[in-house]
């Protein structure tokens, strides 16, 4: 495998190793399909038992050891799937695809990989997660900096030695929280550059007792938890509360969000609260006001918390991802942490030693990006796979991004993509959705087999009537209101628009089935 000249062949091509390819090449190869993957994954978080395949073989004989599992045990979880379902025999490690194009004679995709090889597959099903491609700011001067630059996304395995040290670090995202919860009880000093405050969720972490967790599996808790994720909005156990903010007195609101905030912790006071509160801006707010009271007591500096829990939110709350975090409040208000509004104090240039601002010149060691991805669209939209007329995805997307349902694009035939663009991707539990669009796959294989089709191909009818309604979903909602990577608009000169479907699990898997149920609706077949 991997030599250069003729090129190999297979049946499917799944590109990625994580969640979604392990899935499909588990699903796949069960119908007798030959295939491969290739290298890399990517990562999230949600909690156990719904953040792990969903199939009882792995489960059974694997137990997180945290509600909340860290990335050396998934690491650890995603050897165990390996090694359970001989992955490594259907998989080529460190192969990067640059690009694809389909045969129209041979109802065949080209794929082209940069070590110089090719293959050949009937299907091609791209993986590659929504967050691929890393963004980094133009930032003046950085090639100056003397001292060392980390990229969160690309954080040496080895680790890397903070204490003591001075660091500076830009973005307080997913990533950029779970960073400064670390480094700010072992460096020197933390200098956090925050652009948007990040409104975080308490985690509620604890270790799992392995004998409660195999009860657990025993009394069929698993199954059941995993089952419920197909019943809710965005793929986890619990849904949005049936009823709107104002339909519950001052008192029972305390109650409620009390209760979803600190006693269930997590994301359902994001994803379990009332069911107006990310549609109307006086629901939202309560939400807002409640969340601030409970943080501003944790957080003694009243300039610090006018930065991290302004009295007026620069978007409304739930609108952009909120973090699950375990100490952070108290780690910030730390003397050694000190928090610059890059709004009021732009920087500058990077200089030798740090990092200027008109506050004047931070000197550090350390520069830590935290400044997130080119998300969802940079995934798919940097390869350089052709349509039948010659055109890229990215060529695809110039003016509006589409797709047939977040699975497929018209002029690409015989080509999925999983976890991508407008489907439910950053607004469900990773694992939910990965498996949710692998089972469809599945299903639309067997069909296809059966029927006798070679060539599956989404129409344009179909990506027009899905492009509009993700709009309407959105538009519906107060997301627009958030400037975030949700949208692109962390990116700038990115067209801002919706990146992920709005609408729910349920009815995302129902458009998926339902196009197969009415004969193929949607679908090119021949
Ligand atoms: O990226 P982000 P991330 N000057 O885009 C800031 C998943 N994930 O890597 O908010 C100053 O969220 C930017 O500011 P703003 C998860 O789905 C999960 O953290 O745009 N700041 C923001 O604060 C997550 O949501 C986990 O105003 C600049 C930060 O950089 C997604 O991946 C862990 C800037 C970027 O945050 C992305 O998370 C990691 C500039 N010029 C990731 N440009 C888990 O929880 C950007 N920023 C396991």
């Amino acid at each position: 495998m991997g030599s250069m000249g003729e090129p190999q062949y297979c049946d499917v091509l799944l590109v990625g190793a994580g969640f979604a390819s392990f899935t499909l090449l588990n699903r796949l190869r069960k119908l007798g399909l030959d295939h491969w993957n290739c290298y890399p994954g990517a990562r999230v978080d949600s909690d156990t038992p719904i953040y792990q395949l969903f199939d009882k073989e792995l489960w059974e004989d694997f137990t997180f050891k945290e509600r909340y599992a860290g990335w050396p045990e998934l690491r650890r979880y995603f050897k165990h799937v390996e090694k359970k379902w001989n992955i490594e025999d259907h998989t080529e490690y460190n192969k990067h695809v640059d690009g694809a194009i389909f045969d129209e004679k041979k109802h065949m995709w080209t794929v082209e990989c940069s070590d110089g090889t090719e293959i050949n597959c009937r299907w091609f099903i791209p993986c590659i997660g929504f967050a691929a491609r890393r963004y980094q700011p133009p930032i003046q001067g950085l090639s100056e900096f003397k001292g060392d630059v980390y990229h969160t996304a690309v954080w040496p395995q080895h680790g890397v030695n903070l204490k003591g040290k001075r660091v500076a670090q830009i973005g307080t995202g997913a990533s950029g929280i779970q960073c400064a919860q670390e480094i700010g009880p072992i460096a020197k000093s933390l200098t956090l550059y925050q652009r948007t405050p990040n409104f975080c969720l308490p985690m509620n972490q604890r270790p799992l007792d392995p004998k409660e967790e195999e009860q657990k599996k025993k009394n069929g808790d698993y199954e059941k938890a995993m089952n419920d994720t197909r019943k809710t909005f965005s793929g986890f156990t619990y849904e949005f509360a049936d009823k709107n903010t104002f339909d519950d007195s001052p008192e029972e609101r305390e109650k409620f969000y009390n209760h979803l905030l600190n006693e269930l912790g997590g994301f359902h006071f994001w994803l379990g609260g009332y069911k107006d509160y990310l549609f109307d801006d006086a629901a939202n707010m309560e939400a807002y006001k409640f969340w601030r009271k409970t943080v501003l007591k944790r957080i003694k500096d009243p300039e610090k918390q006018k930065l991290l829990a302004p009295e007026v939110p620069p978007h409304p709350w739930g609108t952009k991802r909120p973090s699950l975090e375990q100490r952070i409040y108290e780690v910030l208000g730390q003397d050694n942490v000190e928090i610059i509004d890059v709004n009021e104090y732009p920087i500058e240039r990077v200089e030798a030693n740090g990092l200027v601002t008109k506050k004047g010149l931070v000197e550090v060691d350390v520069l830590v990006l935290a400044t997130g991805f080119d998300s969802v669209t940079g995934s798919l939209g940097q390869l350089n796979i052709r349509a039948t007329d010659g055109t890229t995805i990215a060529d695809h997307w110039k003016d509006r991004l589409q797709t047939s349902m977040g699975i497929a694009i018209p002029g690409f035939p015989n080509m999925f993509f999983l976890y991508g663009p407008q489907a439910p991707t950053a607004f469900s539990n990773g694992p939910s959705c990965t498996q949710f669009q692998a089972e469809f796959v599945e299903e639309a294989f067997k069909r296809i087999r059966a029927d006798g089709i070679t060539r599956f191909e989404a129409t344009k009818e179909a990506e027009d009537d899905w492009t509009k309604r993700m709009h309407e979903k959105w538009d519906a909602s107060l997301f627009p209101k958030a400037k975030s990577w949700y949208s692109g608009a962390n990116v700038p000169g990115k067209r801002v628009e919706p990146l992920n479907w709005a609408g729910g699990m349920p009815d995302y898997c129902a458009a998926l089935y339902g196009s197969l149920d009415h004969d193929y609706q949607g679908w090119h077949t021949d």
